[in-house]
Parts: C-alpha cells; sequence; structure tokens
C-alpha cells in the first residue's frame, strides 16, 4: 500500500533550515520536516502540522515543489509518496524537539552525506526554483546498521503542481 507523507523545507534563499533527525525512520540524517498523512487531514494541513510538532514553528505559503515516489526492492510492499513544499514564511524560533534538531545551513553547506541518498539528485534542483517529480528505486528500506542504495531513478521537471 501506498504511504502518503510530506516534507517542508524552510528556505530563505540563500540557507535551508534541516534538523537532524534523532529517532525513528531516517534517524541519524539531516533534513527537512515532515511525516505521515493522517486520516482526518489533508496533505497540506498534515505539513504544517508536522513542522510545528518537529521544530516548532509555524509555516504559511507552502508551495509544492516535488513528488517523489520511493520503493524497495527487497520489501515491495512498502511505496513512499512524498510530497515536498518549500517556504520562506514562519513565525516562532526553531526549538529542539525530541524528534528533531534543527540546524541553519548555507546552500554550499547542505551536509548531503549525511542526508538521505536521493536528495543530491533533486534537493539542488528545487533550491534553484525547479518543480520535480522523481521516482527513485532503493535496494531495501533503511534501518540504521544499513545504508539503502538506489538501483534506478528518474526524474521529471514540470511547470506546476
Ligand atoms: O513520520 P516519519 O518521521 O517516519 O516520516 C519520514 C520523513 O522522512 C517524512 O518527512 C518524509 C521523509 N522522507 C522519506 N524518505 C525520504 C527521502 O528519501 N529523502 C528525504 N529528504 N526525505 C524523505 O520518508
Amino acid at each position: 500500500m501506498k504511504k502518503l507523507l510530506t516534507l517542508v523545507l524552510i528556505d530563505t534563499g540563500s540557507s535551508l533550515l534541516l534538523g537532524m533527525k534523532k529517532r525513528g525512520f531516517g534517524e541519524g540524517r539531516w533534513n527537512g520536516f515532515g511525516g505521515k498523512v493522517e486520516a482526518n487531514e489533508t496533505i497540506l494541513e498534515a505539513a504544517k502540522r508536522e513542522v510545528e510538532e518537529e521544530v516548532g514553528i509555524q509555516v504559511s505559503d507552502l508551495v509544492q515543489v516535488a513528488t517523489l515516489t520511493f520503493s524497495f526492492r527487497l520489501d515491495e510492499s512498502r511505496v513512499l509518496e512524498v510530497h515536498v513544499f518549500k517556504t520562506t514564511s514562519f513565525s516562532g524560533q526553531p526549538v529542539e524537539t525530541e524528534e528533531m534538531k534543527p540546524q541553519w545551513f548555507l546552500y554550499d553547506e547542505i551536509p548531503y552525506d549525511e542526508m538521505w541518498p536521493d536528495d543530491r539528485f533533486w534537493l539542488p534542483q528545487v533550491l534553484a526554483g525547479a518543480k520535480i517529480i522523481g521516482s527513485f528505486q532503493f535496494d531495501a528500506p533503511a534501518s540504521p546498521s544499513h545504508q539503502a542504495k538506489i538501483e534506478t531513478h528518474h526524474l521529471e521537471e514540470v511547470v506546476s503542481f
């Protein structure tokens, strides 16, 4: 079954707010903020809720910049569809939570080696203003002991969502 997830990039135009994931799926990696869409909410509502829960700020003016689909050869039952949004508007101060430790990174200091391996394929394009539909096939879902490898990927630039 396909699982719907959100990912929010808080972006000033020259730096990006990332969080070090402290627990769960993606632990030990820097990422934007997001998580699962619950049954009673829209994708956009989920995106805003997750940012507030994970880093304590309120975001508005979210613009969708990517839809990324992830599949895993060794676990075909698992397919993730991640809706990625970008915004420059937020209120409040980023705070560390049980889930994430936030830090601002200048664009040329983004720590791709400590991020999901697909991010280096699509994130630079998104930060440069592109909108992307992407799909990535990994060998297996990542676990702390296993660095998942990308086997195939496909990216397409779109005009709008
Ligand atoms: O609820 P949970 O923390 O498990 O949500 C996972 C978060 O990680 C969610 O924001 C979506 C995001 N995510 C993936 N896969 C990938 C990926 O390959 N790259 C990036 N940058 N984020 C991902 O689930």
